[in-house]
């Protein structure tokens, strides 16, 4: 888990931020997704992944993400489109707080597979302890 405030690369026309994998990223992307129109009050995520890494980027609007890692929990606020947040595997994400302009653009190390997906919180307790022991 770190966040990262990346170089804005503006001139005269505006504003430009570049993140390339395996530099600025600690991973090949193998996919790109992004998430909007996300409702009031409503988190999304809650879940972790057993494999995949993630890279996430507030490109508009805001929101926060709490990161657990089954022993601490940090929230943290993406209110800068050159902020990146890196989510390692075998932690567990909500995203929350999201303003109604947010656009919430995610690297992944992975191609999609549910399989991957650990959603029920007791499961990835019991997965971080048998990581660690
Ligand atoms: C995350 C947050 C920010 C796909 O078919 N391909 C994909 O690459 C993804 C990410 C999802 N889907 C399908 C699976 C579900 O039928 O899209 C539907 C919604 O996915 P989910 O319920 O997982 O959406 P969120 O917003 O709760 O979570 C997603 C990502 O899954 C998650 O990793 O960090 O966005």
């Amino acid at each position: 888990m770190s966040i990262t405030t990346h170089r804005i690369l503006g001139d005269h026309r505006g504003q430009l931020v570049a993140i390339e994998g395996q530099q600025d990223v600690p991973f090949e992307v193998k996919r790109v997704f992004y998430i909007y129109g996300t409702q009031p009050d409503v988190p999304r995520g809650q879940h972790s992944h057993h494999q995949t890494r993630q890279y996430l980027i507030a490109v508009n609007g805001s929101c926060k993400v709490t990161l657990d890692d089954g022993k601490q929990k940090v929230t943290y606020d993406l209110n800068q489109p050159n902020i990146g947040l890196l989510q390692d595997a075998l932690i567990w994400g909500s995203m929350h707080d999201f303003t109604p302009d947010c656009v919430l653009l995610v690297l992944a190390s992975e191609h999609y597979d549910e399989a991957d997906y650990i959603r029920d919180y007791e499961d990835f307790l019991k997965e971080t302890k048998n990581a660690n022991q």
